[in-house]
């Protein structure tokens, strides 16, 4: 690797969201006096999958072998360490419980593998309607929950305000010296600096050559635009929408448990401040497909949108038809699609470059990054410090030995939308949601 480091190193992320923010905190509390970061958008950026109100925090896995088990439960005790402890996140966490649950044999098989068997003495199972309706006050629940079956456990998960969290890793990464550069065209990323087959930094929208000892690449699904991931990568949305509630509504819907049917969708209590209930509409993902030129296989090209496509509406009303049918056809305030950048293991991909001796790559959060804001920068400046646990680096390797073949239509363990990855251009002819135009009183 390339020569050695110390403090007064320059250190270049590009990108602002959730994992460039927690690397800046993380080496700015480790002493890195001259770190900068470069993002297109003002921060909290509106493209960022973590500008969001919430996000869930909870125990699932999505392993694969003993090794990657030990990787997943050490990564998860840091990020809960964090947010229980780190006085950056702590006041962002909701320890609110959580409910995992499906409405097909295989999808509740599935869960039971994945999540529920691992702890089974915390969580309660719920089989009828009355049983998930007794999660949570009267009122809140109203469906029939037709078919589904459910494990409820009351604490040790949760939900975190996800935009609050990224920004308050924002501010003290910037209280703690850390250099921001933002917007367009002075915080855009046109292209990586080459020399002699390294990573020298990046030049920027402007022509601005930014010089760095160590380049870290934490664009999530846009890091593939600046650099050959050799396929590993398959960027991936997920679709989201807000509707509003009442200030009695609010009230009520304090403190819920976090419910989640990995078939339908899932939605946490409404936001705080506008007072807005998130929901989603859990499908195994929506990607672009765009035929590169140079590239054998198609690519997976993120469009920055802030509407959802008709289809994932009709699901999103559907789940709400199961379970809170007063809610059902209440207009819309909000929606967008969030893109994620998926691995085919659904390991995180963070390494230095086989090929760029001073670039570390830190995406693949394969829809699961959030939650480890608190602690997963520490995992980058360890892996660019060269102390990254033998397990860990393993894991997190880059592995384009496993990407050769096209695997965009892998679901990679997901569920829901008839168990098949979607794409955004067969959303054309149905069109998408209409938000700006839908009125924003409550009926
Ligand atoms: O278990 C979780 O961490 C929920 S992540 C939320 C979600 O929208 C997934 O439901 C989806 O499958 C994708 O991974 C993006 O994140």
């Amino acid at each position: 690797m390339a020569g050695g480091l110390g403090t007064q190193s320059r250190i270049l992320i590009l990108g602002g969201g959730t994992w460039g923010c927690s690397t800046a905190l993380h080496l700015a509390r480790r002493g890195y006096k001259n770190v900068t970061v470069l993002d297109a958008h003002p921060i909290p950026s509106p493209i960022s999958a973590g500008n969001d109100v919430n996000k869930i925090v909870e125990q699932g896995c999505f392993t694969d072998g003993d090794d990657e088990a030990a990787v997943a439960q050490t990564l998860l005790h840091a990020a809960n360490e964090g947010w229980q402890k780190d006085p950056v996140f702590q006041p962002y966490y909701h320890d609110t419980g959580y409910i995992v649950a499906g409405s097909s044999p295989k999808a509740i098989e599935r869960l039971v593998d994945r999540e529920v068997r691992h702890q089974a003495s915390s969580f309660r199972k719920l089989t009828t309607a009355e049983d998930f309706k007794g999660t949570m006050p009267t009122g809140v629940l109203t469906g029939d929950f037709p078919g589904w079956e459910g494990y409820y456990k009351p604490s040790g998960a949760g939900w975190v305000h996800a935009r609050k969290a990224l920004v308050s890793a924002y501010n003290e990464a910037k209280r703690l010296g850390v250099n921001f550069i933002t917007g367009s065209p002075e915080g855009k990323v046109k292209s990586l600096l080459l020399e002699d087959g390294d990573v020298r930094g990046a030049i920027t929208a402007d022509g601005v050559e930014h010089r760095a000892d160590r380049t870290i690449l934490a664009m999530g699904a846009n890091a593939p635009q600046l650099l050959d991931f050799e396929n590993q990568l398959r960027p991936t949305a997920w679709t989201l929408a807000h509707i509003p509630m009442t200030e009695e509504e609010t009230r009520l819907y304090k403190n819920l448990p976090v419910l989640f049917n990995i078939e339908k969708g899932f939605f946490m209590e409404p936001d705080e401040d506008k007072h807005e209930l998130k929901l989603c509409d859990e499908h195994p993902g929506y990607c672009n497909w765009v035929d590169q030129p140079g590239s054998a296989l198609p690519q997976s090209v993120p469009v920055a949108k802030h509407e959802v496509p008709a289809s994932a509406e009709r699901r999103m009303r559907d789940f709400l038809r199961e379970i809170m049918p007063h809610l059902a056809d209440r207009p819309f305030t909000f929606a967008r699609m969030c893109w994620c950048a998926d691995t085919r293991n659904r390991a995180f991909l963070i390494t230095y470059h086989p090929k760029h001796p001073s670039l570390v790559v830190a995406s693949g959060d394969s829809g699961h990054g959030f939650m480890h804001i608190p602690s997963i920068g520490g995992f980058i400046v360890d892996c660019m410090e060269n102390k990254l646990q033998p397990n860990f680096a393993k894991s997190w390797r880059w592995r384009p030995e496993t990407t050769r073949d096209f695997w965009g239509r892998d679901v990679l363990d997901r569920f829901g939308a008839g168990n098949k990855m979607l794409d955004v251009n067969e959303t054309r002819e149905e069109g998408w949601t209409n938000v700006n135009a839908t009125p924003l009183t409550v009926a």
